[in-house]
């Protein structure tokens, strides 16, 4: 009875508050209003809910003068905050509850929101699903970003090409952020470095930068999971300084002025959207110096407040770099230590390399960032002296200690010798880190044993995994309610905080019973997703097909291409053999390519066209169905994880260092098939190897065909299905006589095949095949697809925060029990 008054309080009060909100904030009735705007009164709503709780966070952070976690990252890719907040309060069925007796539907309101796309993927979906978990364990942590004014484009498909549009979440205003004028820093650029002699009579160096920026900081409230910790989201937006407006101003230059402002205000206009392939742009780097002078200033202001003398600055704070793009800050804090605190060098780097911490996300070579030199004189020469102090002391004390080897001199050099002289912002990471993490145990390892070899043998102690995980409230309990809610009935709710309990699940696989509703569940998650595919492309799929998906950025490396030359192979089976019959399967697609990627792009125009050839062909008889989805984002991830039977990773083995997509298709119930590389691995000695289907070369095997000299062609030449196939993307079959269309992708994989395609394409086609018989043996299947999910524990990202809490950021965790 006084259960069921609370709840009737909190939805008279949502529907309250959510009427007052219309009224006063957007300034509309309930009968005039548009979806959008009652989005925007919701929103308001759930967030005035949020607020108290970060009031009370702040005061009780305060209190426990704990160390802070600096999570630095140019990309946070959040999704959606309005079912997430509203789950993360308790209050979801409130929420619905209250809007239904004003007429409304909540889902209907909720896909309104405009998703915060501030990131490119995998890197910064890592970020959200971190806060998600720092605030769910309420750990003292901020997250540190940029707030891109354009985040990821839109992807349009025009005649199966892909189009970019730009972004305008911030349009209709973002009633998920807070500016916070009182915390605004002034961030320079260029101009140069003048020795001048101050009061006591010292020679020091004195920047004086030639363009100055300000920086504003917009907050968004982290809510944590049935907890009262809201942590901080702190995202800078560039603007011009004042003083330099009114010089202008009193020149007469007005207009003059209004340019300047739009200079400035370009740093943080938008996201650039390469994932894995550094640019090199100047933009960019003043972007990553931008968010990065502002933090570390914000950071030192905090430390202040808290009464701290600067040399306690790393007990006070752990600094986290989400790759190199914010490893400027090594040579930033130094510079704020010496030249604006009076630090001398050993005390400043004292401090400086016990703060940071740094995260490699990539082996792939052409992905390690490099600055050129001139470009980074240019922008930050101060910054350059002092990276070329670090270098000099550091080659001094590893010449000592390896004794005169030039060569590994030369590797381990913050400055890159070879072609353009450059900077190493791997190296520099490393060396003013005190750890140093993969993101997987295969790629910790080659980390260790290749890409920075020379730096593990130096500071093997620095080194250590930490294996992604994924929230499980975004990825399980929210984009799939039903299934979330059948496990619930099971074995009780204690997995929600707690992911390994979903073990609980193995008593169940071979129940029938069970299995039934696993099946039915699932058969439902996939009609919904049937219905968002016939309306969004006109193609009707059935959900009794195998729902076979492959969802993340188009990369050579990830091999999409593989995928569909297996398709076409299928399809040339069936073409030849009328009559055969296979495993009814519906191909899924979705991924971004960067803009100027060439290849990529090429590589969705022929997804479409394989799409084009079998959906409209007769003969192929609704056993194969394609399908891209356009606009891949964190909201259509969640529709698609949870409707998937398998999922696609198929990366060439060494290449792709974790992966998250494949933990969150696993949690789904989902079966993989995939390579031996990044997290895959772990996911099959998770879920069993008898529930993972595993195909093609292994790393070290990939690394003795390249040397021993990989020719494609022989691959070609020795399988005639692979021949029908690469000789029709030759002659125009799958492409209505075009023959110059995939012309460089096939002359590419004959030729060159970097990530061996051809070498993985027989044994690829082999597992399939048994990937389609075990899907028609449905007790088989469910029982595959239940121990998957009972066996996804280890990859919920609270289990790698914990484990960066305790090995590198020496926090503790809230433990609820
Ligand atoms: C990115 O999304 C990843 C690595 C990068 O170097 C850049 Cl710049 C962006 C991805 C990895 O490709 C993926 O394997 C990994 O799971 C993810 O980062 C998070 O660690």
């Amino acid at each position: 009875m006084p259960v069921e008054k609370q709840a009737g309080e909190a939805q008279t009060s949502i529907r309250a508050a959510f009427l007052n909100h219309l009224t006063h904030t957007i300034g509309r009735t309930l009968e005039n209003s548009t979806p959008l705007e009652q989005y925007r009164a919701l929103a308001h709503t759930v967030r005035d809910l949020v607020m108290e709780h970060w009031i009370t966070t702040v005061n009780s952070y305060r209190d426990r003068d704990l160390r802070i976690v600096s999570y630095l990252s140019a990309e946070f890719l959040l999704g959606p905050h309005l079912p997430n907040n509203l789950q993360n309060l308790g209050l979801t069925q409130d929420c619905t509850a209250a809007l239904s007796t004003l007429g409304l539907n909540f889902s209907e309101i909720a896909v309104q929101e405009p998703e915060p796309g501030l990131g490119n993927g995998g890197l910064g979906r890592l970020a959200a699903c971190f806060m998600d978990s720092l605030a769910t364990l309420q750990v003292p942590a901020i997250g540190y970003g940029i707030r891109y004014e354009f985040g990821m484009f839109r992807q349009e498909i025009r005649d199966g090409w892909q189009v970019e549009r730009t972004d305008k979440w911030l349009q209709f205003g973002n009633p998920w952020e807070i500016p916070a004028s009182d915390a605004c820093f002034s961030v320079g650029y260029g101009g140069t470095v003048e020795m001048v002699t101050d009061e006591s009579g010292r020679l020091r160096p004195l920047w004086k930068p030639g363009q100055c920026v300000r920086g504003v900081p917009y907050d968004t409230p982290i809510s944590g999971y049935q907890t009262n910790t809201v942590n901080r989201l702190r995202l800078w937006k560039a603007e011009a300084i004042e003083s330099f407006d009114f010089q202008a101003f009193d020149t007469g230059d007005y207009m003059g002025a209004v340019r300047e402002k739009l200079v400035s205000e370009t740093i943080t206009k938008v996201l650039y959207p390469s994932d894995d392939t550094p640019e090199g742009k100047r933009l960019r780097l003043q972007q990553q110096y931008f968010f990065v002078a502002c933090s570390l200033q914000d950071m030192i202001r905090i430390h202040g407040v808290r009464q701290r003398p600067l040399n306690e600055f790393h007990l006070k704070w752990s600094v986290q770099l989400n790759d190199t793009h914010p490893s400027i800050g090594i040579a930033e804090l130094m510079r704020l230590l010496m030249d604006v605190h009076d630090f001398g060098w050993d005390e400043a780097w004292e401090v400086t390399h016990k703060t940071f911490g740094y995260t490699n996300h990539t082996l792939l070579p052409e992905a390690l960032e490099r600055w050129s030199l001139p470009l980074f004189a240019e922008l930050l020469p101060r910054h350059l002296q002092i990276i070329f102090e670090i270098n000099r002391r550091f080659l001094d004390d590893m010449r000592q200690r390896f004794l005169n080897d030039d060569e590994k001199m030369r590797r381990m050099s913050l400055i890159g010798e070879e072609g353009e002289r450059s900077v190493r912002m791997a190296n520099l990471a490393v060396v003013g880190s005190k750890a140093v993490n993969g993101v997987a145990e295969l790629h910790t390892e080659l980390l260790e044993e290749e890409t920075l070899h020379d730096f593990y043998e130096a500071f093997p102690k620095r080194f250590s995994n930490k294996t992604n995980g994924v929230t499980p409230r975004r990825w399980l309990m929210l984009c799939n309610p039903a299934l979330a809610g059948l496990i619930n009935e099971s074995i009780g709710t204690k997995w929600h905080t707690e992911l390994d309990e979903l073990r609980g699940l193995e008593k169940f696989a071979g129940d029938q019973g069970f299995l039934d509703r696993w099946e039915k569940t699932q058969h439902a998650t996939k009609a919904e997703l049937a219905k968002y595919i016939q309306s969004t492309t006109g193609i009707a799929v059935d959900p009794a097909s195998m729902f076979d998906a492959q969802v993340k950025r188009i990369h050579e490396y990830k091999r999409q291409h593989l995928n569909a030359l297996h398709i076409l192979s299928l399809y040339c089976q069936i073409k030849a053999q009328s009559g055969l019959t296979m495993t009814p399967r519906t191909f899924i697609f979705g991924g971004k390519a960067a803009p100027s990627y060439k290849m990529a792009k090429l590589i969705i125009k022929l997804i479409h066209s394989v799409a084009d050839v079998v959906n409209n062909d007769p003969d192929v008889r609704g056993q194969l169905k394609v399908v891209f989805l356009a606009d891949y984002s964190v909201s259509l991830g969640q529709r698609v994880y949870p409707a998937a039977d398998l999922a696609e990773q198929i990366s060439t083995a060494g290449k792709e260092a974790s992966g998250t997509g494949c933990m969150k298709f696993q949690m789904n119930g989902a079966v993989t098939i995939g390579t031996l590389d990044g997290a895959n691995i772990e996911i099959r000695k998770e879920a069993g190897e008898e529930n993972f289907f595993l195909f093609g070369l292994t790393a070290p095997q990939i690394g003795d065909l390249q040397r021993g000299g990989y020719r494609p062609r022989d691959f070609y030449e020795r399988n005639p299905l692979l021949r029908e196939v690469i000789d029709g993307l030759q002659n125009g079959r799958f492409s209505n006589g075009d023959r110059a269309l995939f012309a460089p992708l096939v002359s590419d994989l004959l030729d060159r095949d970097s990530y061996m395609l051809l070498a993985d394409f027989d044994s690829y086609s082999t597992v399939q095949e048994e990937v389609g018989r075990a899907y028609g043996d449905s007790p088989r299947w469910g029982r595959m697809s239940v121990l998957n999910t009972a066996r996804s524990g280890k990859f919920s990202s609270d289990r790698t925060i914990r484990e960066y809490c305790r090995d590198i950021w020496d926090v503790p965790v809230m433990s609820r029990t």
